[in-house]
């Protein structure tokens, strides 16, 4: 055969290769394991042409996951990592180099890493979230593939791995297209790379992936399971609260689960006002890991949300994982520090963490500092409702974000979607994911954030009527409104009615108004303004008495790429209580003072 055409044969063949890329799993509560950061500077190759993939008209001698070095006078090369720039990780591309700001497509990020693995040891290679597909290669080896921008997931990197040094390159691509969740447009920057942590996690062979332990309602019964991969049957699983002087050993069944059931004395429940965590112990064969653990109940009755058998009135805010002051995704302890803080100094119990899972630490700071959470999958607007693999990504994404919470105390909501206009595709989808959420975690709530219905009455009265076909299959209603803002006056809502047939409780999910930090005067944009919305939807909520509570939109400042406005949005969406620079607005003040006086909803007429 001549020499070219084995070459092209061979090229041919390489492209052509079906993938053998594993499925990522996650790791529970990794958090508490040993771990070597792969944090820091990343080199990196922006490659809108696709270019690293092996070409599609001629077959590329230069797929950029064999990583190789360029030497003058050495084999053809026309990339090389070592030559190229850096970029921090975690951190989003758009605000770590000016040329990336509306960057979207696809990037290669790649380091060497020098590992030695323990015997008999596996290894994970965990990202907590790259928006929003990401490929995983080592020393050239393509180990997975992950879609869904904000959803952590491990790699078992164990056959790839070399003693000594080793090649990883991570192919990130946030391009938007219709098919995906989200879609095409959503009111947040398309915050593009590895936007949080990334490690290598050693495990035994037989280690602890899952594991869940909840209170059941009206006792303190609590209940739960141990999940052990690698198990034989019966592999013995032992949980321990040392506070609560309980240690249970059970054994796992053939599919590596053990069960187990125990009434502790003396436990405190989790709350608001006390976040009590216990320190719990779970060892597994060879393997141990302790997590911090509270124990509350959520339900709902009637149109009441209780916590611990008590109604709670919910004083909330939305988030955006927007970083406070030096702007770009959240990602770091100060950020979640700050916008937590900001929180607590409005006297808040609650956070919607608006519009896709955040990171970890947010949710582990929240169960440390008493905050409730309302979590949410990013069905955002207009998705495909029709397509079977849209519908697939969406509970993908809802699994991981389950399943990598689900022991956290401060969530009480899973929300399944935000403003999705009604059909009958809609409501099927988020019916459907409102059942996968139930049957992977019975425990919470589920809620969505709807669109309101107005009907104005012969008298003039307007209605706000909560009979979206999608609430009977959630257990809380979340309504997003902004009556002042988008049209009418705020003085309207004086005269606003609101119609609850359901009998379920109801959050007001978003209202707002947007005001340029330090711009006064009474028209829209100035502080003033967003005040007068403020005062006229608190006064309207407080005679609402099938309220459960309420998260305006939004704490601070978030950057978008349809807020273009010169001089006063300048790509930020200013519905902030806070300035993008921490700066707080008026309305901060009013919301604090409102939330200071304890608000409850009325007694029913
Ligand atoms: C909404 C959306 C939110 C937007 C907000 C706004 O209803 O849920 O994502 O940012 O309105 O500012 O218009």
């Amino acid at each position: 055969m001549p020499k070219n055409f084995v070459s092209i044969f061979f090229a041919l063949v390489s492209v052509a290769a079906p993938s053998f890329a594993q499925k990522p799993t996650l790791l529970v509560d990794s958090d508490h394991r040993a771990a070597t950061s792969l944090n820091g500077d990343w080199h990196y190759i922006v490659d809108p042409y696709r270019n690293g993939w092996g070409g599609d008209e001629k077959p590329s001698l230069n797929g950029y996951a064999a990583d190789k070095r360029f030497q003058l006078g050495g084999p053809l090369l026309e990339y090389d990592f070592s030559k190229s720039p850096t970029l921090k990780v975690p951190g989003d591309w758009n605000t770590q180099n000016p040329k990336l700001y509306y960057y979207e497509g696809l990037l290669w990020y790649e380091r060497e890493v020098e590992f030695h693995a323990k015997p008999g040891h596996r290894v994970f290679l965990q990202v907590d979230a790259a928006n929003y597909m990401a490929s995983i290669f080592v020393n050239d080896q393509h180990i997975c593939d992950h879609e869904g921008g904000f959803t952590q997931f491990d790699c078992d990197v164990t056959g790839a791995l070399k003693d000594g040094n080793n090649s990883v390159v991570i192919a990130v691509d946030n391009t938007r297209k219709p098919e995906r969740v989200p879609t095409m447009k959503t009111d947040w920057w398309n915050y593009g790379g590895i936007t949080r942590e990334v490690s290598l996690i050693e495990v035994p062979e037989t280690f602890v992936d899952d594991y869940a332990l909840t209170v059941a309602r009206g006792n303190d019964t609590i209940t739960g399971y141990v999940h052990v991969t690698g198990a034989t049957a019966r592999t013995t699983a032992t949980v321990t609260i040392p506070e609560l002087k309980v240690t249970q050993t059970v054994q796992t069944d053939a599919n590596g689960k053990a069960e187990f059931t125990f009434l502790p004395h003396g436990l405190k429940h989790w709350s608001p006002d006390d976040p009590k965590l216990y320190r719990v112990e779970i060892k597994a064969g060879p393997d141990t890991l302790e997590d911090d653990i509270g124990f509350r109940t959520v339900e709902t009755r009637g149109d009441q949300i209780l916590l611990n058998g008590k109604p709670i009135f919910l004083r909330g805010v939305c988030i955006h994982a927007e970083a406070p002051y030096r702007t770009g995704r959240a990602y770091s302890e100060k950020d979640v520090e700050t916008l937590l803080g900001w929180v607590h100094e409005l006297n808040g119990n609650f956070v919607r963490l608006a519009h896709y899972p955040h990171s970890e630490r947010m949710t582990r700071l929240a169960d440390k500092m008493g905050i409730l959470v309302w979590s949410e999958n990013p069905v955002y607007w207009g998705i495909h409702w029709d397509n079977a693999a849209t519908f697939e990504v969406a509970k993908q994404q809802l699994d991981e974000e389950i399943r990598r919470d689900h022991n956290k105390a401060s969530i009480i909501l899973w929300s399944m979607a935000n403003e999705t206009q009604i059909s009958d595709p809609r409501t099927e989808f988020i019916h459907k994911l409102a059942e996968e959420a139930r049957a992977q975690d019975p425990t919470r709530l589920i809620t969505a954030a709807l669109l309101p219905h107005n009907v104005t009455r012969p008298n003039g009265e307007k209605m706000i009527v909560l009979d979206d076909p999608l609430g009977k299959y959630l257990d809380v209603i979340g309504l997003n409104e902004y009556e002042g803002w988008y049209g009418g006056l705020p003085e309207n809502l004086r005269t606003f009615q609101w119609e609850d047939p359901l009998d379920k409780p109801v959050i007001a999910s978003e209202f707002g108004a947007g005001a340029k930090a330090g711009l006064h005067g009474d028209a829209k944009f100035t502080e003033e303004y967003q005040v007068r919305v403020y005062h006229e939807q608190l006064a309207m909520f407080s005679k609402i008495p099938f309220l459960a509570g309420m998260t305006p939109w939004v704490l601070m400042d978030f950057r978008s790429p349809t807020r273009l406005l010169p001089g006063i949005q300048d790509d930020f969406n200013r519905k902030g209580l806070i300035s993008d620079q921490g700066q707080k607005k008026a309305a901060f003040t009013v919301l604090q003072q409102y939330y200071k006086s304890d608000p409850q909803p009325p007694a029913r007429p």
